[in-house]
């Protein structure tokens, strides 16, 4: 039947990666590193972002652009086609309902005219990089097949050099086709629905069911990318850092590919220009003496201090000397969990901020530098020192303006909505090991990631659960053994079967909204209890991962009344009093409900949207965000003068309104 047969269609493709993975006996995505493509003296960048021709395949099996092998000329001489702009979601930029909640194949294409450099010197190699294409997708050049990848968050990248080089100076055509359709065994999951009962529903009726809160945009998310390398290159490099007695420690291991003899040199830059240490060799350790160290915003008069680490690859090849140059800026910090603390640089941190997500209006899950920096601003302006990436990795330029800024970052897989029991399974569970080894491979050297959460709110109380996140968490530990692991729970301590295995308890709740809902007399006590039931259990530290309530800006009502701004903040100030009695003790952060509101799926719980935002999905607050602002400044003067007695004004004056933008 031809709606299975979509599905089929889009199974079968995760099938023949999976085969072929095992058949390599690796995972496919882990071939090489994934350093961000920078422009250096040995390498060039040109970005694709802008119009792309697309077309959705609304054949009732999704498969039209398969059996009429789109890839194989140009898409518009398939049929119509429209003007895509990447990076976007495709769903809001229309006027089609159809579009907007389609589900299947999408095709996207680009013709690039390739520098002629790029083509006439066989010592270029040319990658062609995706930063994210949610959900599976599968790479032509030319017509030829060069990639596929499975998982939205993360990017991808194919050594185009042969194709490019074999047409110079001709259009090279790039065809991306990419599938949203989310099954047990993706990261989230999610199950396709098909309605039978013919009195209700149309023929080959089908529905995306997700157990997640948020919408399932899809499409070209982040930038693409061409960048060049020599062929003999720099492929990965992986930096740890410690402390001893004020000498920074920079260990270094460096993968090079190369067919030829190499040497490196490295040299470690300060921000005034001046070379601190200098190394040889793929693996090291540089010795910075009275090193200034990362601190996160507003735990250090100097925040976010970030040396540059220069590595050269020289290369001894027949036609004379090559060189390769990748910079990349490195924090010195430690991070630590010790007992109840969490310790950074060996002082302890409170985490005082936000959940975020990847969305707004029209552009969707869409990167856009305009929307990223009002939201860093905003962050500055709230006080907040960290966020978590909530429920998937962001894109990487946000990740590097969390090291520019000092913004702390709890990094999450998109291990969201595991809630059926299918997705325990073996095949579920290798993907979550490899989605983990293709995130800690690109944020591994991000002095703002002080930890890694591996899910969001799975039903950790089933039996398979156990063995699922220990092994999840083990993986990720041995991956990267300097940053502690969460996941997120909803759960009960005494039933909880990931909580032994984390080293800080993350726990949601929505006391008063979801469970005895317009009661706010229960929420001190409810939160008390569970801080007190969790610690009895585990002697970890906890922080309240989530809370929050939903208002819809404009409503108010006082007495408040659930939905209304007064309630909303009323929320709030129940927790903030039962945190308070805790914060001094093992409770090591609060991170709230969310940032801004942000779409979801339609339901009758949502008004267009999840409304927990503190500020509107168009970022203007709303009041609770002046009362989270207040409590956050003051946490802030307690945490960086404790020994003074400050108003909240004063860090706040030196801080916020200094024009020192190297203070932020
Ligand atoms: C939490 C989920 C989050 C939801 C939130 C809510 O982790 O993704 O958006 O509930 O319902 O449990 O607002």
């Amino acid at each position: 039947m031809q709606v299975a047969g979509a599905m089929v269609g889009a199974l079968w493709v995760t099938g023949a990666a999976a085969l072929w993975a095992a058949l390599c006996g690796r995972a496919l995505a882990l071939e090489g590193g994934m350093l961000y493509p920078q422009e250096t003296p040995s390498r060039e960048r040109k970005d694709l972002n802008g119009l792309w021709d697309f077309r959705a395949d609304f054949s009732e099996d999704r498969n039209q652009g398969f059996r009429e092998r789109w890839y194989q000329r140009p898409l518009r001489e398939s049929g119509p086609v429209l003007d895509m702009p990447v990076p976007s979601s495709f769903n809001d930029v229309g006027q089609d309902r159809k579009l907007y909640s389609f589900i299947g194949w999408v095709w996207y294409e680009r013709q690039v005219l390739v520098p002629r450099s790029w083509t006439q010197d066989p010592g270029t190699r040319v990658m062609l990089r995706i930063s994210s294409a949610h959900y599976y997708a599968i790479v032509w050049v030319n017509g030829v097949h060069v990639t596929e990848h499975e998982g939205g968050h993360l990017p991808f990248e194919a050594d185009i050099s042969k194709l490019v080089q074999f047409s110079p100076g001709e259009l090279n055509r790039i065809t991306i086709a990419i599938n949203n359709t989310l099954t047990p065994h993706t990261l989230p999951p999610g199950i396709i629905e098909h309605m039978t009962d013919s009195s209700r529903y149309p023929k080959y009726y089908f529905v995306q069911k997700t157990n997640f809160d948020f919408f399932n945009y899809a499409g070209l998310h982040r930038s693409v990318f061409l960048y060049t390398t020599p062929v003999s290159y720099i492929d990965d490099v992986t930096v740890t850092t410690d402390v001893d007695q004020g000498t920074g420690l920079v260990n270094y291991e460096i993968v090079v590919k190369s067919n030829e003899n190499f040497e490196l040199e490295l040299l470690l830059w300060d921000k005034e220009g001046r070379v601190v240490a200098k190394g040889m060799g793929a693996r090291g350790q540089l010795a910075v003496p009275s090193a200034q160290l990362w601190w996160p915003y507003l735990m250090h008069e100097q925040p976010a201090y970030l040396y540059t680490l220069e590595v050269t690859l020289v290369v001894q090849t027949g036609a004379g000397i090559v060189s390769d140059v990748y910079t990349l800026p490195v924090g010195i910090r430690t991070v630590e969990v010790v007992h109840n603390q969490f310790l950074i640089n060996g002082k302890p941190f409170y985490f005082h901020g936000v959940n975020k997500h990847e969305d707004a209006d029209i552009r969707g899950k869409g990167f856009d530098w305009a929307l990223v920096m009002k939201d860093f601003n905003l962050l500055r302006w709230l006080g907040a020192n960290s966020f978590r990436t909530s429920h998937y990795p962001y894109a990487e330029e946000v990740m590097q303006l969390c090291d520019r800024y000092g913004i702390v970052v709890i990094d999450e897989c998109p291990g969201v909505g595991i809630v059926l029991p299918e997705s325990f399974k073996n095949i579920s569970l290798q993907h979550h090991l490899e989605v983990m080894e293709e995130l800690v491979r690109r944020d591994k050297n991000h002095p703002s990631v002080v930890m890694w959460s591996v899910a969001n709110e799975p039903v950790s109380w089933l039996a398979p659960a156990a063995y699922y996140f220990k092994t999840v968490i083990g993986h990720t530990k041995a991956l990267d053994p300097t940053r502690p692991v969460t996941f997120v729970s909803n759960s009960r301590p005494e039933v909880d079967r990931g909580a032994p295995y984390v080293d800080v308890i993350c726990i949601n709740n929505y006391y008063s909204w979801y469970h005895d809902y317009g009661h706010l007399e229960v929420i001190q006590l409810q939160v008390n209890a569970a801080f007190e039931n969790w610690y009895k259990l585990y002697q970890k530290p906890i922080i309240q991962s989530e809370y929050g309530a939903d208002n819809i800006p404009g409503f108010h009502q006082d007495p408040p009344l659930m939905f209304s701004e007064e309630y909303q903040k009323f929320v709030l100030q129940q927790y903030h009093f039962a945190l308070d009695q805790k914060r001094k003790d093992y409770v090591i952060g609060e991170l709230i409900w969310n940032f801004a509101d942000f779409m979801t799926d339609q339901s009758p719980r949502r008004v267009i949207g999840n409304k927990k935002g503190i500020f509107t999905r168009q970022r203007q607050p709303k009041g609770s965000a002046f009362l989270l602002r207040e409590r956050y400044w003051k946490i802030a003067n307690e945490t960086m003068y404790p020994h003074l007695t400050v108003t909240p004004q004063y860090l706040e004056n030196r801080f916020f309104n200094s024009l020192d933008q190297n203070c932020f």
